[in-house]
C-alpha cells in the first residue's frame, strides 16, 4: 500500500470513529433534554406518532438502501462490458409504482399527524395554570398566574403543579420596551422542553400557544431551538414541576414583597439603586413588575442564574454582578441604559471594563456586598 493511500484509510477510519463517538455522546438517556422519554401527557402523545413512524421510516430506508447496494454491485463498470446497462425508461407500471407507493405511505401517516396536531391545541382546562413566556436575547421571562390572581414575574425557571394543565402563551415582545418603535420585540426563539412538550417558535407580534401537562414531579430542562444570535446555545431554562402543595408554597412565596426592602438594605441598597444604577434594568421591590432585565425581587428562590447557565452561589454571583459579559456573550459592553431606539444594548453591562466616561469602576467589595443582598431575597 502507497503511503498516501494508508494516510487516506487512516483519515476515513479517523472520521467513522469520531463520528460514531458523538453519535453515541447523544444518547445517554439521563441528559435532561430527551424527547424520546416523554413525561408530560402531550409529550407522550407525540412519542407515540414518532415511533411507528420511525419504523416505517426505517424499513423503507433499509429497503432503499439494499437496493442501492444490489445496484451499485450488479451494473458496477467491468472490463469488456458495456457503458451503460440496459435502460427502462419509460417503464409506466414501474412508474405508477413508485409513485403511488410513497403517496399511500405519506397519505397514512398524514391521518394521525394531521388529527394530534389539531388535538395539541385543544383549549386548556378551566383550572390551567397561565404562564407568559417573553424570549428575550437571550433569556426566558416567565410570568405566572391563575385565573384573577397577581402575576409573578421570574427568569430562567418557573413552578408548575403536577397533573395539571399550564396554559403557555409566547411572546417574543417585550412588555418593559411596549414604547420603542419596534414594539419591544425581539428575534425568533423557540420554546422547547422536550421530555414534557414539542417545540413552538416564539415570533415577534405573533402570538403562540401551547399547552402541556406534566404527569411526574422534577426539574425538567428546556432550551431555546431558534437559533437567536450571540448567545443561543446558552438559552436555557427549567421547569420544576412540584406536588400541588410545594407548588401553592412556592407562588405564595413569589408572590409576597421582597424579604428585605431596597430602603432598608443599607450600603448594598445605595449601590444597587444609585451608585451602579442597577435599577436602571431590574427591580427587586415587586414581582408581579415586567422589567427589562431579569425580576430579582426572589432571585434567592431559585436554583440557577443567567438563564440556567450559572448555579447560584455567591461566588458566581459575585463575579456576574463585576462582570457578566466575560462570562455569557453578550452585546451590552458599556450600557447602562436599556436599549433604545438607537443603541444595541442585549445584556448586562460590566462594571469593571468598557466603563463609560464619568462611570465608576466597581470593586469586588462592592460587588459582594451588592450580592450579600441579593441572596437574601429568597
Ligand atoms: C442595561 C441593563 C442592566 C443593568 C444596568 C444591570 N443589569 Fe443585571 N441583567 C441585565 C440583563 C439583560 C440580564 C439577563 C442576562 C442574561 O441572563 O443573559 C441581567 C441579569 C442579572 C442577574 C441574573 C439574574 C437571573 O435570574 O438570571 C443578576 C443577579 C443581575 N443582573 C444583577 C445586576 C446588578 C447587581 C446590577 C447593578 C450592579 C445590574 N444587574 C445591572 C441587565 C442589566
Ligand atoms: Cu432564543
Amino acid at each position: 500500500m502507497t503511503n498516501r493511500s494508508r494516510r487516506w484509510r487512516l483519515a476515513v477510519v479517523a472520521t467513522g470513529l469520531s463520528a460514531l463517538a458523538l453519535l453515541v455522546a447523544g444518547c445517554g438517556p439521563d441528559n435532561g433534554q430527551n424527547s424520546l422519554r416523554p413525561t408530560g401527557e402531550q409529550a407522550k402523545q407525540i412519542d407515540d406518532l414518532i415511533v411507528p413512524i420511525f419504523g416505517v421510516a426505517i424499513v423503507v430506508a433499509i429497503l432503499v438502501g439494499i437496493a442501492t447496494v444490489y445496484c451499485a454491485i450488479r451494473f458496477r463498470a467491468r472490463p469488456g462490458r458495456e457503458d451503460r446497462p440496459k435502460q427502462i425508461h419509460g417503464n409506466t407500471a414501474v412508474e405508477i409504482g413508485w409513485t403511488l407507493i410513497p403517496a399511500v405511505i405519506l397519505a397514512v401517516i398524514a391521518v394521525p399527524t394531521v388529527s394530534l396536531i389539531f388535538k395539541l391545541s385543544e383549549p386548556p382546562a378551566a383550572n390551567a395554570v397561565e404562564v407568559t413566556a417573553v424570549g428575550k436575547q437571550w433569556w426566558w421571562q416567565f410570568d405566572v398566574t391563575e385565573k384573577g390572581e397577581k402575576k409573578v414575574v421570574v427568569a430562567d425557571e418557573f413552578h408548575v403543579p403536577v397533573n395539571r394543565d399550564v396554559h403557555m402563551t409566547l411572546t417574543a415582545c417585550d412588555p418593559s420596551l411596549g414604547t420603542r418603535p419596534t414594539g419591544g420585540c425581539n428575534v425568533i426563539h423557540s420554546f422547547w422542553v422536550p421530555e414534557l412538550i414539542g417545540k413552538r417558535d416564539v415570533i415577534p407580534g405573533h402570538r403562540n400557544e401551547l399547552t402541556f401537562r406534566a404527569e411526574k414531579t422534577g426539574t425538567y430542562l428546556g432550551q431555546c431551538a431558534e437559533y437567536c444570535g450571540l448567545s443561543h446555545a446558552n438559552m436555557r431554562f427549567r421547569v420544576i414541576v412540584d406536588s400541588e402543595d410545594d407548588y401553592q408554597d412556592w407562588i405564595d412565596g413569589q408572590r409576597e414583597g421582597p424579604a428585605v426592602a431596597l430602603a432598608d438594605s443599607g450600603e448594598a441598597g445605595k449601590l444597587f439603586a444609585q451608585k451602579y444604577a442597577c435599577t436602571n434594568c431590574h427591580t427587586t421591590e415587586d414581582s408581579s413588575l415586567s422589567v427589562y432585565g431579569p425580576n430579582l425581587t426572589h432571585l434567592a428562590s431559585r436554583s440557577v442564574f443567567a438563564s440556567g447557565y450559572y448555579k447560584l452561589t455567591r461566588a458566581n454571583l459575585i463575579d456576574w454582578i463585576l462582570n457578566a459579559p466575560s462570562m455569557i456573550p453578550m452585546e451590552s459592553k458599556e450600557c447602562r441604559l436599556p436599549p433604545g431606539p438607537d443603541n444595541i444594548c442585549v445584556g448586562m453591562p460590566s462594571f469593571v471594563e468598557n466603563t463609560p466616561p464619568g462611570y465608576p469602576t466597581m470593586t469586588r467589595d462592592e460587588a459582594t456586598t451588592i450580592a450579600d443582598y441579593l441572596l437574601e431575597l429568597k
